[in-house]
This record gives structure tokens, sequence and C-alpha cells, in this order.
């Protein structure tokens, strides 16, 4: 069997500028996550994560949703351009169109979200702009399990950061992004090490049920 076989094999979607999908090929190609991206697709034609998949090779489709019908009808289509390449995971990364629950249901334990915010604070859109309204002292990003209810799924994994008083939704999303750039990854690879498996709407992380996120980067230097 091809080496390429026994990897872990990802689709990735997305649908905008990809900075997450490059941290994934770059773990990848630095030997760091035993995966492989069999496609990128995205919900944007103008997504410029599209030429960074181009760039590295990757089959790229793109799914607008104002070309189908209905939310239904366009997940069904997803759905059946994901299942095409087969996959062992699904990773949205920056996709932005919600997702039924069919089609969630159908890929139960294998479809994961990096989500801008400490998770259950702030689900949905705008929210580094939401933090600072609120007041936060503190904000980051977690990787969670996608499940029905938007942003709502159990949070494998979360990294923080202090908000200052000049912070600005600018300033806020370029300090997050490095963090989704080095969580995602990490997830990842423990998901093709075998090391997290996802039940309905629990998580075992070496064998122990997840009680709550982990914390990064304490559980890196933990897990060494
Ligand atoms: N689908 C389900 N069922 N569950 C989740 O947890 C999901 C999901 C689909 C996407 C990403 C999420 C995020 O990280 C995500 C999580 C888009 C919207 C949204 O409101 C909300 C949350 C997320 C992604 N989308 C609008 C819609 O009508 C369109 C917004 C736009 O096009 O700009 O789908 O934040
Ligand atoms: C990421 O910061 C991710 O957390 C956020 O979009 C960005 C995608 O960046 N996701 C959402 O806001 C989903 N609603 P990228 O395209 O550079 O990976």
């Amino acid at each position: 069997m091809a080496a390429s076989d026994q990897k872990l094999a990802i689709v990735i979607l997305i649908s905008g500028n990809g900075s997450n999908l490059q941290a994934i090929m770059d773990a990848i190609d630095h030997g760091e996550l035993p995966a492989t991206i069999r496609a990128v697709i995205s919900s944007r034609q103008n997504a410029y994560g599209l030429q960074r998949a181009v760039t590295a090779g990757i089959p790229t489709e793109v799914l607008k949703h104002e070309d189908y019908l209905d939310r239904k009808t366009y997940d069904h289509a997803l759905q059946t351009r994901i299942d095409h390449y087969q996959p062992g995971l699904i990773v949205l990364a920056g996709f932005m169109r919600m997702l039924s629950a069919n089609f969630v249901s159908h890929y139960a334990g294998r479809l994961l979200n990096v989500h801008p915010s400490l998770l259950p604070a702030f689900t949905g859109l705008n929210t580094h702009q939401r933090a600072i309204d609120a007041g936060a002292k503190e904000h980051g990003a977690s990787i969670h399990v996608v499940t029905e209810e938007l942003d709502a799924g159990p949070v494998i994994i979360q990294a923080r950061i202090p908000v200052s008083g000049d912070d600005s939704t600018e300033t806020l999303a370029a300090k997050i992004k490095q963090l989704e750039h080095r969580i995602y990854p990490l997830v990842i690879r423990w998901f093709a090490e075998r090391r997290i498996h996802i039940q309905e709407d629990s998580v075992v992380f070496d064998g122990k049920p997840l009680t709550g996120p982990l914390d990064y980067p304490s559980i890196k230097k933990a897990t060494r």
C-alpha cells in the first residue's frame, strides 16, 4: 500500500484567505502531520485559499450557495463532492456557510471547525468586535466538533490571549490567527494518530473523556 494511503485523508472547506489551510499544508510539508489533503472546496469563487491549493497541486472545487435552490440542495451537492474524495476527516477552515443537520450527521465523528473565540463565548460571526464591545479581558481560538447547533459542539482545545485596551479587531484577528495556525494542525495530527475519538457529543483524548477544552500550549508540553 502506498505510504499516502496510510495517512489520514482530509478534505478542507474554505470561504476565504486560507491561512489555516496554509498552516495545515505547511505542517504536512514539514513532516509534522501524517495526513494528505485530497481536496479543497470553497463556497466562494474568489477565495485566495483556492490559489494556495492550486499552487500546492491540491484538487480544488467551488460550490457557490447562490447556484443552488436552497441550503438542502447545496449541502447535498457539497456532500456528494466531499464523498468523492472519501476523506477520514472534514476540516472547516473559515468556511462561512451554516451546515444542515443531515450533512452534520453524515459526517458524525469526523467534522471539525476552528472558531475565533473562547467558546461558548461569542458564537457566530464578528467575534473580535463583540469581544471588544463586551470588554472581554481575554479572547482566543477554539477547535470544536461540528454539531447541528452552530458553534456548540464539544470544544477539543483552546488557546487564549489577553485583550488590551488598545486592541482592535485587526490586532485581535492577527493574534488569534497565529494561535489557530498552531492548534488546528495539532488537533488534526492527534486525530490522524487516533488519539482523538469523537462520539455524538463527547470527545475522548488518549483514552480519557474530555470534561472541558484542553489548554494550549500547556497540553503540548504535557504530551510531548
Ligand atoms: N454548521 C453547523 N451545523 N454547526 C457549526 O458549528 C458550524 C456550521 C457551519 C459553519 C463555522 C462558523 C464559525 O466558525 C461553522 C460552524 C458561518 C456562519 C453564518 O452565519 C456562522 C458560523 C460559522 C460560519 N453563515 C451565514 C449563513 O447564512 C452566511 C455568512 C456569510 O456568508 O458571511 O450560512 O463562525
Ligand atoms: C479564521 O480566523 C477562522 O477562525 C474564522 O475565519 C478565519 C478564516 O481565516 N472563521 C470564521 O469566522 C467562521 N465564521 P483563513 O481563511 O485565513 O483560514
